[in-house]
């Protein structure tokens, strides 16, 4: 009796656990931001207010500039109109927000067959996980997914993705640990065009932004597969942990500047109570962000909703 009620407890939480999830992404995150702006504005705005909003902005990662830019605004609004309502100041926030994030990108086609995805990112930021959660979503769009095991540096992580490609009902192209991630793609890229695969997904080793020469292997890469496909990879994903605050600004850059990014997977954002990171990177960098990671599981993605993420945000 004692084990069906425990049983029927722990259904009970997983499904609120779900419906948190399906509800928004970032139910976690940031809602003390609004409620902090709130209580500043309940009482008198003056200039150490209008710092202390900056420090809030600041500790959401939205960044030193984008802070000042805020508070610059909100400053101008209440110069123009000293009674404006608090809630019409926030949504002049969330819309100067609104306007750095534009609009949710479009779904990419997979116009190309096979089409490429190569994963980056530095150590442990959630590539391999992010990877698996892709296969799965392709997989679901009744699509032929083939991995390529192109991280040979750690070994454990080819089991990690025989686990992954079992579960999601991929293929998977490996080779010996040490060998040469560039001909592991060459030859997943040959294997896919073979066998007639939809959607590759290129799987790299974390690498330090800072080391150059792991940096120039990414290139390696991107070359070796153009000799199999010209245009290839379609998408270069770089993955970042939303945990990471402003750091992520300087791995984008530099990701960026050895691969040309087509866009960001933001990680573990269900265990990080800030996000602002999404909109520096933006404001910044002008690299959109695809992808969410709000979990472990296979399920735990989903496309970045830039209304969303402001709302839940302030
Ligand atoms: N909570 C949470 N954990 C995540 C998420 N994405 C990945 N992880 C966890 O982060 C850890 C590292 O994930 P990996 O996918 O192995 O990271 P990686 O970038 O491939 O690591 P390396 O290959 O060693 O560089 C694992 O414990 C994952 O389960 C996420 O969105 N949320
Ligand atoms: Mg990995």
């Amino acid at each position: 009796m004692l084990a069906q009620q425990i049983g029927f407890f722990d259904r009970i939480c997983a499904m609120f656990q779900f419906l948190k999830k399906i509800a928004s992404p970032f139910t976690k995150m940031g809602s003390h931001l609004g409620q902090r702006i709130r209580f500043l504005f309940s009482k008198k705005i003056d200039d150490a207010a209008y710092e202390e909003m900056e420090r809030l902005f600041y500790e959401s990662d939205l960044g030193a500039h984008l802070s000042m830019e805020l508070v610059d605004k909100v400053r101008s609004l209440l110069k123009k109109n000293p009674d404006m309502p608090t809630e019409e100041v926030l949504e002049a926030i969330r819309n100067h927000l609104r306007s750095i994030l534009g609009p949710a990108p479009q779904p990419i086609s997979i116009t190309a067959r096979p089409h490429v995805i190569m994963i980056v990112g530095v150590n442990g930021s959630g590539k391999t996980t992010s990877l698996a959660k892709l296969a799965a979503h392709y997989r679901k769009n009744n699509l032929k997914v083939l991995i390529s095991a192109s991280d040979t540096f750690r070994a454990a992580s080819v089991e990690q993705l025989e686990k992954w490609a079992k579960a999601t009902g991929s293929e998977l192209v490996k080779s010996q640990p040490h060998s040469d991630p560039s001909a592991v793609a060459f030859d997943a890229l040959a294997g896919a065009k073979a066998r007639g695969i939809d959607v590759v997904l290129i799987d790299t080793a974390g690498r330090l932004q800072t080391k150059t020469e792991l940096m120039h292997e990414l290139a390696k890469i991107r070359r070796i597969c153009q000799k199999q496909i010209p245009d290839a990879p379609h998408e270069t994903l770089l993955v970042l942990d939303a945990t990471v605050g402003q750091n992520a600004i300087d791995q984008a850059a530099a990701f960026h500047g050895f691969t040309p990014l087509t866009g960001i997977i933001l990680t573990k954002l269900d265990g990080s109570a800030k996000g602002g990171i999404i909109v520096a990177i933006q404001h910044q960098l002008h690299i959109p962000i695809r992808w969410v990671g709000v979990g472990e599981s296979a399920d735990d993605l989903q496309p970045f909703d830039p209304r969303a993420f402001v709302d839940a945000l302030l």
